[in-house]
């Protein structure tokens, strides 16, 4: 099960082409910046056949690897970084499960998709998946280290 962490982590989101087209990414980030997650890395990407099969080589040999490949490499995805507390979990939680007809309402997918083949978001399933897949599909430089401003919330 998820147990979020105390540690500050680095996570991998993106959307998926079927999220850029249907015009959710505003959504979708709005829901990590809502949450209190730092945004350190984010592009919009035409991804190459290659780059994909690297990132979900751990599914490599799954029957449906070949459309998984095709889904992901069909249209513009945006790539995001993002770094907080326990952040991994935190955005696989609210990302929601794999299948949106499982996920809870109030996930992104449990509220903007319906097929698995089709469920608009990525998150990195491990902080270590998270540096994996930061490094992967972005250069030096795309990731960009900021302090926010520490203005107190309450008196
Ligand atoms: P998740 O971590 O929730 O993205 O899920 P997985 O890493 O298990 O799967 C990666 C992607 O493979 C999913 F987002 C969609 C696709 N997939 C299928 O198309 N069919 C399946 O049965 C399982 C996953």
């Amino acid at each position: 099960h998820l147990v979020a962490s105390l540690e500050v982590e680095q996570t991998y989101i993106m959307v998926k082409p079927d999220g850029v087209q249907r015009g959710l990414v505003g959504e979708i980030i709005s829901r990590f910046e809502k949450k209190g997650f730092k945004l350190t890395g984010l592009k919009l990407f035409r991804c190459p056949k290659e780059l994909a099969e690297e990132h979900y080589k751990e599914l490599q040999s799954k029957p449906f690897f070949p459309k998984l490949i095709n889904y992901i490499t069909s249209g513009p995805v945006v790539c995001m970084a993002w770094e907080g507390v326990g952040v991994v979990a935190s955005a696989r939680k609210l990302i929601g499960a794999t299948n949106p007809l499982q996920a809870e309402p109030g996930t992104i997918r449990g509220d903007l998709a319906v097929q698995t083949g089709r469920n608009v978001v990525h998150g990195s399933d491990s902080p270590e998946n998270g540096k994996r897949e930061i490094g992967l599909w972005f250069k030096e430089g795309e990731i960009c280290e900021w302090i926010p401003v520490q203005e107190p919330w309450v008196i």
